[in-house]
Formats: C-alpha cells, structure tokens, sequence
C-alpha cells in the first residue's frame, strides 16, 4: 500500500498542546482512499524539523506529505500555497534559535508553490462544512521552514506531492488568551479536515481553476 505521511508540531510558544501533534497522532495508521497514513511530529526547531523530515521521507517514501501546523487566531482550516525561503522568527523555537532574515536554504529559489490542490482541498472542506480557505502565507517561522525544506526535498522526486496546512487553535486554547476570545475549532473537526485534505491529495491530480472567492 503507497504511503501518505502527514506531520505535526511538538507546542511551542509556552503552550502544553498543539492541534496539529493530536491530528498526526490520530491519524497514524488510519487507511484513506487505500493509502496508508504515517502520523508523526516534528520538533518545532529550525534546522532540527527538517532533518527529521527527511529521515521520514526515506523511512516512508511516501507518494503525498501533508505537514500540518498550529497558526492561533486563524478561523479556518488553510492549505498554503507557497513556502519562501527565509527564515524571521517573531519568537525563538523550542531550542532557544531565533533567526532574522536568513535564507532556509542558500542559493536556493525565493519560494516553491505547493503541490498539493489547495483550492480542491479548500472546496472540499468547504462541502463538508468546515471553515476553509488558501492561504497565501504560511508566515515565517518554523512551520514556513518546514514546507520550503519538504518543497526543497520534493523538488527532486516526481510523483511525490507535498504541502503543507495551517490549523486555528482548539478551544481550551483559545480560551487561554488574553484580551477577547480568539477563533478556534474543535479537534475532531481538524482531523476530520486533514483526512479530507488527503483523500482529496489522492484523488485529484490537477488543481481547480477558480478564484478563490468562488469555491463552494
Ligand atoms: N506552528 C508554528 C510552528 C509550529 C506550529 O505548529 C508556525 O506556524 O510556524
């Protein structure tokens, strides 16, 4: 059976969970559109992530990679559309690193697009009445580092697709923050989204061409 690997984050910023660790871990070992799911998570360290990333990718070989990752404050599930190549951390990582303006890799491209069909996967979730919507920035701290790394891998392997998911907060979290409550989604409902995000991975090759404002 071909091999989707779907990846979360250790918390990070003083949090004890992260929504994208618990989708990683439930959906390990569950079978989508008769692929095999491999759930594991990363640590949210520059550099480290990505290393990791790449043992997996060897490990698992996997056909589609999913990366997932906590963006608090977003109300929507958002499949990104582009991974740049700089790293600007508004916080340090879970090693204490906090770079400024340092390119991911060196000499490599500005950015990579994703390939996986974020609008099909945005209509998709949309269907199953969940809050969705692309996104055109996955920021620039260790979640963007990971997706231009998995692009960077990728780049040299047809047949593998890859990108990469912002999740909002859970509730328990949301409830935490100070000044207001912040949207956020019930777990249940982000794994329900990234297992939908990967039958559509699987079953849809080539992306839909309408303007984001118009997918139902
Ligand atoms: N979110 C952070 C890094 C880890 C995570 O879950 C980000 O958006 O960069």
């Amino acid at each position: 059976m071909k091999t989707i690997l779907v990846t979360g984050f250790e918390p990070f910023g003083g949090e004890k969970v992260n929504p994208s660790q618990e989708i990683a871990r439930q959906l390990n070992g569950h079978v989508i559109a008769r692929h095999r799911v491999i759930g594991r998570i990363l640590p949210c360290v520059f550099g480290a992530a990505n290393r990791e990333l790449r043992v997996l990718l060897r490990e698992f070989e996997p056909v589609i990679v999913i990366a997932v990752g906590q963006a608090g404050g977003r109300a929507e599930i958002t499949p990104e559309r582009v991974a740049i190549n700089v790293d600007d951390a508004r916080i340090a990582d879970n090693a204490g690193a906090q770079p400024v303006d340092r390119p991911i890799v060196r000499g490599g491209p500005a950015a990579y697009w994703s390939t996986l069909p974020i609008k099909a996967i945005t209509a998709a979730l949309r269907a199953h009445k969940i809050p969705a919507a692309v996104s055109q920035t996955a920021g620039t701290f260790v979640c963007n580092h990971v997706f231009y790394g998995l692009m960077h891998a990728l780049a040299g392997r047809r047949g593998v697709r890859g990108g990469f998911i912002h999740v909002p907060w859970m509730p328990e979290q949301a409830k935490r923050q100070r000044g207001g409550r912040p949207p956020s989604l019930p777990l249940a409902t982000m794994v329900e989204a990234i297992a939908v995000a990967a039958e559509v991975a699987v079953m849809v090759r080539h992306d839909l061409r309408v303007g984001e404002g118009r997918i139902h």
